[in-house]
């Protein structure tokens, strides 16, 4: 039939690293310069949801976002296309009898389901539905592993929002990227307790993008070697430690450790790059008053190329966190809200 129409549909989370993703070593293929953590906001409204579909009737290979057309011509999502396709041909080529999908157009409908203005990392959740949804489209039996090799080509971070829960990213040593893979660490439900809140920056500035910053931070930071070569390694270790063993504390320490040394080496960037803000810095001294109040580490923040604090916190302490939190969101000018790992985003 020549009108005829395949559609599939999916759904990606965010995810918020807790060991961060800096510095490629391939920025072709988006491959790291060292593995990174990640804990995947399942429960959330932060997903995109997207539906893709394919037709003889199209004309072109096409993407909306939000309402709004994008182009498809970028290297990226060339990649993420001509992997599926590549897998979808070889299907067919085994069983004659497929309809001859991967020879047709693709038209991408792709919505967020979160403000745009929040700036979170919409890219995971937006390149971990794009290919989840091709492939479904293409009936590809593959794994969330062998999906992660090719969302990654689309954006490093995507590659962590296949799985849920707590999730890492081997960087791997192939020059072709074929263990660049992301594996989980835990499902979600291993740790039931666990929750998040974002506390969203109004007039968020637009600052220096990933892929750039990170080029310049491998090109000139003289701390980044050894984040890379030394910190980070011993840290991938400790962290699933602490994850397996439900260890707060560590988690907690970890995480802001990591996200202190990450944006120290964007600091020690030439020319510095600076994420966090003046309302950033009073998210940690918040954060540092309610654990200091509470005897022990009982919250703990972590930032990404943004001043956007996300701080991660058990059931048990939602009280006094999330209290401590709204509190700060409420005084200092600056936020916009807060977006909770279980509940709807909350503008202020
Ligand atoms: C992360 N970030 O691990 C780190 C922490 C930002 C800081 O992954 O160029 O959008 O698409 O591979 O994945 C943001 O970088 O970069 C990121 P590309 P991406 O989540």
């Amino acid at each position: 039939m020549a009108s005829e129409i395949h559609r599939a549909s999916t759904t990606a989370p965010v995810n918020i690293a807790v060991i961060k993703y800096w510095g490629k070593r391939d920025p072709k293929l988006n491959l790291p310069t060292n593995s990174s953590l990640s804990v995947t906001l399942s429960q959330s409204d932060l997903r995109t949801h997207t539906t893709a579909s394919c037709s003889p009737t199209y004309t072109h290979d096409e993407l909306i976002l939000n309402g709004s057309s994008q182009d498809v011509s970028g290297a990226r999502t060339q990649a993420c296309f001509r992997e599926l396709r590549t897998l979808r041909k070889q299907l067919e080529t085994t069983n004659p009898s497929l309809p001859a999908l991967s020879s047709m157009p693709l038209k991408i409908v792709s919505e967020n389901n979160f403000p745009t203005a929040a700036g979170l990392a919409s890219s995971a959740a937006g390149f971990a539905a794009l290919v989840r949804s091709i492939a479904n489209l293409y009936e590809l039996p593959a794994s969330p592993t062998e999906l992660s090799r090719i969302a990654r080509q689309g954006s490093g971070s995507a590659c962590r929002s296949l799985f849920g829960g707590y999730v890492g990213w081997e960087q791997g040593s192939q020059p072709d990227g074929s263990d660049s893979l992301a594996f989980e660490v835990a499902p979600a439900s291993h740790w039931p307790t666990m929750r998040a809140v974002i506390l969203v920056v109004s007039a968020a500035k637009k600052g220096v993008s990933s892929t750039t910053g990170m080029q310049t931070t491998v090109a000139t930071s003289s701390l980044f070697p050894v984040r890379a070569n030394d910190t980070v390694p011993r840290r991938m270790a400790e962290m699933q430690t602490a994850i397996q063993e439900r260890d707060f504390e560590s988690f907690a320490k970890l995480t802001m450790m990591d996200s202190n040394s990450f944006h120290a080496t964007c600091l020690d960037t030439w020319p510095p790059i600076f994420y966090l803000n003046d309302v950033s810095r009073a998210a940690i001294k918040a954060v540092e008053a309610i654990n200091h109040a509470a005897g022990k580490i009982v919250a703990a923040y972590t930032f990404d190329a943004g001043p956007n604090a996300v701080v991660y916190f058990e059931e048990e302490n939602e009280g006094i966190v999330a209290g401590a939190l709204r509190k700060l969101v409420g005084e200092k000018e600056g936020w916009k809200g807060e977006a909770k790992s279980d509940d709807a985003v909350v503008e202020k």
